[in-house]
């Protein structure tokens, strides 16, 4: 009789999605193995769009047939499974109350600065320069407080980092030069650190766009 390999939750991702990549920084911490569909945004498969209208990465399908489709879902879900060195802060309320209001001023003012200094081309009401400015603040901030303890909340590596990184890396990508020239040298240093490690080196591996039929690739 052969053996049918177990079925594994289905992860939609795309490589440089700074949402993306925090979920399978958490997912590959948490140990959980999933289908990776790496999605070219220019042309979204099918199979995505019936799973979550919204068209978005990442979305992470689970084995009982339900979907998340949101990246701080898809990380609570890895963290209650496996969180070995309490990336939640479980039993810290104030960190934990600390890291979620963090993410939150990321996701929000944060990601809204850091999109139009990307692409200042396509917000021609102000320069370039004035919304690395309007972000700059958010990295002030995140530089207070890796002057204080080695990550963002506490003495710990936490969520918060772990969801935070991922932008910081893509603000600091948009003029290097600039970025690692700049006077925020302990947000320097953090986003180095933490780019190193092997897990995040892991999770930055190049894939090839699934399309439906292609042979599963494990992650
Ligand atoms: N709130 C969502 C946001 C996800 C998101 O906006 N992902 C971007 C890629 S980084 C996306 O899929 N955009 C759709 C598109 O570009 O068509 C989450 O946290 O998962």
């Amino acid at each position: 009789m052969t053996e049918t390999a177990p079925s594994l939750p289905v992860l939609y991702s795309f490589r440089r999605c700074p949402y993306a990549m925090r979920t399978r920084l958490t997912l590959k911490y948490s140990q959980i193995s999933v289908e990776l569909r790496e999605v070219k945004l220019s042309q979204k498969p099918n199979d995505l769009l019936a799973l979550s209208a919204k068209g978005t990465v990442p979305v992470l399908a689970l084995t009982d047939g339900s979907v998340l489709d949101e990246s701080l879902d898809i990380i609570q879900w890895a963290l209650s499974k496996r969180d070995l060195d309490n990336w939640k802060l479980a039993g810290q309320p104030r960190f934990c109350k600390d890291a979620i209001e963090l993410i939150t001023q990321n996701d929000g003012k944060f990601k809204n600065n850091l999109d139009r200094y990307k692409y200042a081309d396509r917000y021609p009401d102000y320069p370039a320069i004035y919304y690395r400015q309007a972000g700059e603040r958010f990295i002030q901030e995140l530089d207070h407080r890796l002057s204080i303890h080695p990550y963002l909340v506490c003495e710990q590596l936490s969520i918060a980092d772990i969801a935070v990184l991922p932008f910081v890396r893509q603000f600091a990508h948009v003029d290097r030069n600039w970025f690692f020239n700049s006077e925020h040298k302990n947000v320097i240093n953090w986003t180095l650190k933490l780019m190193e490690t092997p897990l995040f080196q892991f999770i930055m591996k190049k894939q090839k766009p699934w399309n439906s039929g292609d042979e599963p690739t494990v992650f």
